[in-house]
């Protein structure tokens, strides 16, 4: 068998870890692996690369909530509340059994706490009891995943709601023992809704409104945080024959959504997130509650173009829409149109 020396590297490593992660396993403020990692952090639509290592790590993500303003809906802007001045927040990916190592800081200048609260997390507010920051605040925190699954995080500073539609979430795959199955494309897009109205101070400035929140009813429905994020140089791409992986979800806070990819069925879709349940197959449009996600895997061999949408279809008039853009060698034997056919008789219709 040919050995490379990445590969005996690894397994030198794995049992390396596997020795010295023992001794340190339950020393409170200690990490409880041996290895530490760098999280990947990526912003929407990207998605961090998948975990090759077999052994357990501690992987360190830095979380700053910090107010940016952002275009909103291709003419007005709107002062969000985020993490790491991007809404969605990054997407991060560790495996089961890692621990997560979270440095919250914040330098939201109103004064305002934040925090953490991860789904994947198990403990007291889902670590938002122990990552509530103030500005100058610097706490260290670990958890250990011990649950695969598609996660949602969001700030849960009191008033929750306010934090979250304020644009303050993202979301944490952590992969099953083993990873997942090799895909060409991942992609992250997580829907939320905006509710917004004209600032009285400035005309080119949209201003938060609870009072809407509270009536359920939205000014924009949108994907990745604005209107158009994902049409023009925006816009999924993918090849004939590419197999693509979409991690979705869903913060609400208050509609749930009916994720649909028009022109496709989806040949995989892991409900609600749990990435080690079989999979569904076949699905035409997957509902994804608030505050929660699913993976859908499709597979594309006729080029043109694709459209997410939430099939809540009023949806698309508030931003609810994006494309996916998929180039390559027509196929006939799947779509073919004959727009110079003769007309047809003989039929119960045209006879
Ligand atoms: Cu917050």
């Amino acid at each position: 068998m040919k050995t490379n020396f990445v590969g005996t590297f690894r397994i030198w490593a794995a049992g390396l870890a596997l020795v010295l992660s023992f001794p340190l396993a339950g020393c409170g403020n200690k990490s409880s692996t041996f290895f530490n990692e760098e999280g990947v952090e990526t912003y929407a639509p990207e998605v961090p690369p998948p975990i090759h290592r077999f052994f357990p790590a501690t992987v360190r993500v830095c979380l700053n909530a910090e107010r940016a303003v952002l275009p909103l809906d291709g003419e007005k802007k709107y002062e969000f509340w985020t993490f790491n001045g991007h809404v969605p927040g990054p997407m991060l990916r560790a495996r089961v059994g890692d621990t997560l190592e979270i440095h919250m800081t914040n330098s939201d200048k109103s004064g305002k706490p934040h925090n953490v609260d991860m789904h994947c997390i198990t403990g007291p507010g889902g670590g938002a009891s122990t990552t509530t920051v103030m500005q100058g605040d610097h706490p260290l925190c670990r958890f250990k995943l011990l649950y695969p699954g598609l996660y949602v995080y969001h700030c849960a500073a009191p008033p929750v709601m306010d934090h979250i539609a304020n644009g303050m979430y993202g979301l944490i795959l952590v992969e099953p023992k083993g990873g997942l199955p090799k895909v060409d494309h991942e992609y992250y897009v997580m829907q939320s809704e905006v509710y917004a109205v004209p600032s009285k101070k400035d005309k080119n400035m949209l201003e938060y409104s609870h009072a809407l929140g509270l009536e359920e009813n939205p000014t924009y429905v949108v994907f990745n945080g604005k209107v158009g994020s994902l049409l023009g140089d925006g816009a999924l791409k993918a090849k004939t024959g590419d197999r693509v992986r979409i991690y979705f979800g869903n913060i609400g806070p208050n509609k749930i959504s009916s994720f649909h990819v028009i022109g496709t069925i989806m040949d995989k879709v892991y409900r609600e997130g749990g990435m080690t349940n079989p999979p569904e197959e076949g699905i035409q449009t997957t509902l994804v509650p608030c505050g929660g996600a699913a993976a859908v895997e499709i597979n594309l061999p006729v080029p043109g173009t694709y459209t997410l949408v939430d099939h809540a279809i009023f949806r698309l008039e508030k931003g609810a829409f994006g494309f996916l853009q998929v180039t390559g060698k027509s196929r006939d034997d799947i779509y073919f149109a004959d727009p110079d056919a003769k007309p047809c008789t003989g039929c119960k219709i045209h006879p």
